[in-house]
């Protein structure tokens, strides 16, 4: 059984992105900035965005953090993306979800300027990516491809099966690794709430990628000796021995799967940092323009 080490993987990520990030500087070219809105105080929430501001520190982009508290009207919300979306400075930005339920989320990614879109959210570049053109990838997914590929971990021709549709992680995943190259060209089941007999399906998977958030889901009876697991799930659970008050689960029930498994992530520090150094690659191929000229 190996270990995917998303923590370090992140890392690598990012030292590659701090010398490209030199290189600009040292040429006198345009400083990546990301720019992120966090409305209201949620626990996880803040501690991702923190995060993603930490890490643009640490890579040698320029960013702004925008907070605002949960009471914050849809209009002030779609002002600001306006003037994120002039922004000569900004060049990408994110709103991190989820957003307070008088909110229409919709909405507000559909405000933001594709072209600034390093969440690739926006509908078109959500299409974009359906339809194999350059776009933003999610970053979620995108970390997920970049641990396969990293650890070259064979996808094509292998069953993989996909837990959750969000926008987010499910839905985009399973739409990846169908896709005809590596890390794609698997035979992709998309499962959600709605599956009848769940266990049927993650049997036969060669590959389990698991985005709901429900702690324990998945259990040893249910993965195939060998498999690859990736847990995407990191949901705060209560612990009185911890001095936070918590801990994170994954979807995964680790101890009893990870004996089965030939490569899986562990909660934390598998998907999780992933995440963050593929927001700022994002970022830096929107400084780039990259994506759109
Ligand atoms: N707009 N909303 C927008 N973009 C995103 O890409 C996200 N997501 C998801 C939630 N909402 C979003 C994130 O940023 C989930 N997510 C995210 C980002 C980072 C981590 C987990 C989820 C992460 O760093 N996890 C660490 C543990 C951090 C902790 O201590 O809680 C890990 O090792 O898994």
């Amino acid at each position: 059984m190996i270990l995917l080490d998303g923590k370090k993987t992140s890392e690598a990520i990012q030292q590659e992105i701090a010398a490209e990030v030199a290189q600009i500087k040292e040429n006198g070219g345009k400083v990546p900035h990301l720019a992120a809105i966090l409305v209201g105080n949620d626990g996880g929430s803040v501690t991702y965005v923190t995060n993603k501001v930490l890490a643009c520190e640490k890579v040698g982009f320029g960013s702004t953090l925008i907070r605002y508290e949960d009471d914050v009207t849809e209009e002030e919300l779609l002002n600001k993306i306006q003037e994120l979306n002039e922004s000569e400075e900004v060049d990408g930005f994110i709103v991190q979800l989820p957003l307070p339920k008088h909110i229409d989320s919709q909405k507000v990614l559909e405000a933001i300027d594709p072209k600034k879109d390093v969440d690739g959210f926006h509908p078109v570049n959500v299409g974009r990516m359906v339809a194999g053109l350059s776009t933003f990838l999610p970053a979620t997914p995108a970390g997920i491809l970049q641990l396969l590929e990293r650890y070259e971990i064979p996808t094509d021709g292998k069953n993989c099966v996909v837990i959750g549709r969000s926008n987010i992680v499910g839905s985009p995943m399973s739409i990846l690794m169908a896709k005809a190259a590596y890390p794609g060209n698997a035979t992709v089941t998309l499962c959600h709430r709605n599956t009848i007999n769940l266990p049927h399906f993650t049997q036969q998977a060669d590959i389990i990628i698991s985005a709901v958030g429900r702690p324990g889901l998945i259990t040893a009876d249910m993965v195939k000796e060998g498999a690859v697991v990736i847990d995407v799930g990191t949901t705060r659970v209560s612990d009185a021995t911890r001095k936070a008050g918590y801990r994170l689960r994954g979807d995964v029930d680790f101890d009893s799967v990870a004996p089965k498994c030939s490569y899986i992530t562990p909660v934390p520090g598998g998907v999780g940092p992933l995440t963050i150094a593929m927001l700022l690659k994002n970022t830096l191929k929107a400084a780039k323009r990259e994506v759109y000229a």
